[in-house]
């Protein structure tokens, strides 16, 4: 009996020369009408679906290809005498090869198609057939991706017919193709929605690179993007130079823009070593921006991550070139900056970021994997109101200490916990991140800060990401000489830790809010 294969895809790459194999083969071939359109330009003999049907194509092309003659030539099982009867007694000849591919949902989608163009774009009766063709894959041959054309002609062509490995490998792709494609259709709807809950995201992912290593070099690894990407991150920002990002790159890379993100009121740099801070500068001007972050801490900006939330001028690419620097990403650069920083420096990565959309990107959910599972969470984007602060000691913070206090409570939400951060206004000065017990991140970051001039701690503050457990730790601050600290509270032991600071003069703030990094 003569093979039958029935084509209907929206991408026309390579259709005509594979309907011609196919036609030279001896198959005869079903099409769909824009399919059918592109196949008779070539002269390519075609039965068109309704022949085949027995029913127009319909509804503005919504209903074309769901009919039991398609549906029944797809999935009865050619090992059946029951279902071979049954195809027989209702005349529904079998199809032997499926070649579709769906409606252009995403890029539609990416080129701002409106509500209504993007329902659609919602393709039912393509998915159906590829299911069905990938369920009797027994059987039935089913492309997908106009890339595997070229084996199926080979294999038709060699053999007659394709092999069971080959069609069950074709089948797989299928359901690996429709599932992200309903997934990117359920996240679009729960997005048009505003579902902000975490069990109702979709998780739709693209490949975005494999990467040369993981965390080490014994460990492979790749890079996966949303599916329906967010402007505002990693995975979007253009690479000007150097060496592509690696995978410990990326994830610092990401906690880098972050902290940039919660600073864009004034021009900002923020230096990250490790997934952690190690520099967060802010000023009237970019460049002293710069000299406030690396000041904060020269030894470990080396081989740093360094965000700028502000254009690099010339002034501070200079400053910049002088030190070793793993990543710069910025909003732009001048040609001059540009110039400054590749000078020599063919692998240092410079890459663009457009910061306009850093807003929206807080409304993205945060994904975090464990052995067997993944866990998804909201952001820590929750606003604070300084304003509804409590002071619970007898000392009030003077207006320069409440500027350094919110600042460093801006900055300690990014340390790893046990975090904590001491600042002034305009700079971190220590930071102590990752220690088992609070007091030990203090002594750290204490430690980190008091190394530096007077000048910059004259006014220093400490911050808390959590609150402390016991008035140990304050001890430690009053004799390093602070004098104002920030932390939420909510210790049962609150009233030592705040008596603790009544005989030291320290004034505190309670700020209500925890901020723990794991
Ligand atoms: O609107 S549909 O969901 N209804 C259908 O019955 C149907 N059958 C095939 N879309 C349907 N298709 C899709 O049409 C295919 O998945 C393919 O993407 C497209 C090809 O249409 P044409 O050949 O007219 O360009």
């Amino acid at each position: 009996m003569t093979k039958r294969v029935l084509m209907s895809v929206s991408d026309k790459t390579g259709i005509a020369e594979f309907a011609k194999a196919l036609q030279n083969l001896g198959w005869e071939i079903i099409s769909t009408g824009g399919t059918k359109q592109t196949l008779d330009q070539e002269n390519i003999r075609t039965i068109a679906i309704d022949e085949v049907t027995g029913f127009p194509e319909m509804m503005d092309g919504r209903v074309k290809t769901l009919h039991p003659m398609i549906h029944g030539a797809l999935l009865g099982r050619r090992d059946l005498e029951t279902h071979m009867t049954q195809m027989k007694v209702h005349g529904i000849e079998p199809i032997d090869l499926v070649v579709v591919n769906l409606y252009p949902f995403k890029d539609t989608l990416l080129k701002g198609g409106t509500p209504d163009e993007m329902i659609e774009k919602i393709d039912i009766g393509g998915p159906s057939m590829l299911r069905s063709a990938a369920k009797n894959h027994a059987a039935v041959t089913v492309v997908v991706d106009p890339d595997d054309y070229a084996q199926v002609v080979t294999e038709l062509s060699e053999n007659g017919e394709t092999t069971l490995a080959f069609r069950q490998e074709l089948a797989a792709k299928v359901f690996r193709h429709t599932a992200s494609y309903d997934a990117l259709i359920a996240d679009y709807l729960g997005k048009q929605n505003h579902i902000t809950d975490p069990e109702s995201t979709t998780l739709t992912y693209d490949l975005n690179q494999r990467l040369r290593y993981g965390e080490n070099p014994q460990q492979a690894a790749v890079f996966y993007q949303t599916a329906l990407p967010t402007s505002f991150s990693i995975a979007q920002a253009k690479q000007l130079n150097g060496k592509s990002l690696s995978f410990n790159n990326i994830r610092d890379a990401d906690a880098a823009i972050k902290i940039a993100r919660d600073f864009l009121d004034q021009p900002t740099v923020v230096a990250l070593k490790h997934m952690n801070p190690c520099g967060i500068g802010q000023a009237k001007t970019i460049t002293r921006a710069w000299d406030y972050a690396f000041e904060a801490d020269p030894v470990s900006i080396f081989g740093g991550i360094v965000v700028l939330n502000r254009e690099v001028d010339a002034a501070t690419a200079k400053k910049m070139h002088e030190i070793f620097l793993e990543i710069i990403i910025a909003p732009s650069y001048s040609d001059e900056a540009l110039d400054i920083l590749t000078t020599k420096k063919k692998n240092l990565r410079i890459l663009q970021l457009d910061f306009s959309q850093a807003q929206a990107s807080k409304k993205e959910m945060e994904y975090t994997g464990v052995i067997g599972g993944l866990l998804v969470q909201n952001q820590d984007i929750i606003e604070e109101n300084p304003m509804e602060w409590s002071v619970p000691t007898k000392t009030q913070p003077t207006k320069t200490q409440k500027q350094a206090l919110e600042f460093a409570w801006k900055a300690c939400k990014f340390v790893k916990s046990n975090g904590i951060l001491v600042a002034n206004q305009n700079q971190t000065l220590g930071v102590g991140p990752g220690q088992t017990n609070r007091v030990g991140s203090v002594k750290i970051a204490l430690s980190e800060a008091f190394k530096k001039s007077s000048v910059l701690t004259e006014n220093a503050v400490l911050a808390s990401d959590a609150f402390f457990p016991f008035a140990d730790n304050i001890d430690e601050i009053a004799k390093a000489g602070v004098k104002a600290i920030i932390q939420p509270g909510g210790s049962v032991r609150d009233d030592e830790v705040i008596k603790a600071c009544d005989q030291y003069g320290i004034a505190m703030i309670f700020t209500g809010v925890r901020h723990f990094r794991h």
